[in-house]
């Protein structure tokens, strides 16, 4: 199925400078990219980005997280890929959500670690888990006229 799903390249793997080696792998996976931006995270965004979480104890983790206050006020960049089967592709090539669990081939295992000092999952990439929440995500993120079709 065409579908379309977001990729969020998080602050600590920009502190890392991996971006262009995420993009980079994310080639090989034969989709389009038809977004892409560098957003500064503000807490509103985040907040509304998480907001399934909201009751959960990690919250306001995620919040510092994502709006850089972990990774010392790091930028995300934020993409939108298209073509078949982009959300469980993508997903694939996440790996787990648990960095210390995630398949070293993948980008969570190869590039993300549990930091013990901030309790921070440092899972590389958020990317959208269902045709659902890519298509709120994707309105979130990115103005229509962003977009190239
Ligand atoms: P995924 O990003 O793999 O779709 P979700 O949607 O279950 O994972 O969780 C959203 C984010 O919440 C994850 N990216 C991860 O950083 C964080 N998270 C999930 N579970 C935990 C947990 N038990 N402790 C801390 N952070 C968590």
């Amino acid at each position: 199925m065409e579908e379309k799903t977001l990729v969020l390249i998080k602050p600590d793997a920009m502190v890392k400078k991996l971006a262009g080696s995420i993009i980079s792998d994310l080639y090989n996976l034969d989709l389009k990219m038809i977004g892409l931006k560098l957003v500064n995270v503000q807490k509103e965004l985040a907040e509304q980005h998480y907001k399934e979480h909201k009751e959960k104890p990690f919250f306001s983790k995620l919040v510092d997280h994502i709006t850089g206050q972990l990774h010392n006020h790091e930028n995300v960049v934020a993409i939108v890929y298209q073509g078949e089967n982009a959300i469980q592709k993508i997903r694939n090539a996440a790996g787990k959500t648990h960095p210390e669990e995630a398949d070293s081939k993948t980008l969570r295992g190869k590039y993300g670690r549990w930091h013990s000092k901030t309790d921070c999952f440092e899972n590389v990439i958020h990317t959208s888990d269902s045709p659902e929440s890519a298509e709120k995500e994707i309105t979130l993120w990115f103005n229509d006229d962003e977009l190239v079709e």
